[in-house]
């Protein structure tokens, strides 16, 4: 039979361990308290703003909240609002929404970001671009010292033509932080395409690639450039779960 562990008999609670989707989802379900009947909310993408979108849906269900118009920010969250009945519009009927709710693949200490890892930036970077209040939910483990210091990518999307001779251009302009340009690939080898029907060049640096405005420009004044993931000065509040809790921070 089973031989009971000594700490199982001990009358303390032992030490739950969150998943880091349980994680997500307490972050999204924090920042979903910000919402309030009558908003027009921006509908972020990713697992963790998943949490948020299906935590929207039910209270709208349950009658707590009412009139939400959702702007969402990509394909895929559009066909999770439509599933779960949240009315939607767009920013041409909406050009000023009061929130948006996302998560993000880095937040530096400034709560500057890189998003996009999932491939929805320029949408995104357009709605919350227009938000009063963009509220950004992650766990812990995207808290970064600077922006690249994940080692993960940083995303930008191009235009298919010649994608080649922008990525070596983008490549060039970060050659003193030891910058690779690759292109974003599915598992079959094919070039991945963007809602917007772009492709998405990943930069990796090997070095700090010092003032982001100074980066963010250069980069967008690069023709066949179309947005970078890159979210400098855009978030108003980070919401963080981590072993130990939520922590809320206002810019
Ligand atoms: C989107 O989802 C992207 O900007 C970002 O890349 C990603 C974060 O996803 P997850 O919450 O799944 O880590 O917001």
């Amino acid at each position: 039979g089973m031989i009971s562990s000594p700490s199982s008999s001990s009358p303390s609670r032992p030490p739950v361990i969150l998943t880091q989707d349980e994680l997500k989802k307490i972050a999204a379900y924090k920042a979903v308290e910000y919402v309030e009947s009558g908003m027009v909310l921006g509908l972020g993408t990713g697992s963790t703003a998943k949490h948020a979108v299906d935590r929207i849906g039910e209270l709208l269900r349950q009658g707590k909240l009412k009139n939400i118009v959702g702007i969402p920010t990509s394909k895929m969250t559009h066909e999770q609002a439509v599933s779960l009945g949240i009315p939607l519009s767009d920013l041409d009927s909406y050009p000023i929404l009061d929130l948006a709710i996302d998560g993000a693949d880095e937040v530096d200490p400034y709560l500057n970001l890189v998003k996009g890892r999932g491939g929805s930036l320029l949408r995104e970077k357009m709605v919350e671009g227009a938000c009063k209040k963009f509220v950004v939910i992650v766990d812990e483990s995207k808290l970064v010292n600077y922006l690249g210091g994940s080692g993960l990518a940083m995303p930008v999307e191009i235009v298919p033509f010649c994608w080649k001779f922008t990525a070596q251009r983008l490549q060039m302009l970060f050659e003193e932080s030891g910058c690779v340009a690759k292109l974003r690939t599915y598992q079959n080898g094919e070039p991945f395409v963007t809602d917007n029907m772009n492709y998405i060049v990943d930069l990796y640096f090997k070095r700090e690639i010092g003032d982001l405005k100074v980066a963010s420009d250069a980069i967008l004044r690069l023709a066949g450039v179309v947005e970078h993931g890159m979210f400098i000065d855009m978030a108003t509040t980070l919401i963080v779960a981590g072993e130990c809790g939520v922590i809320v921070k206002d810019k």
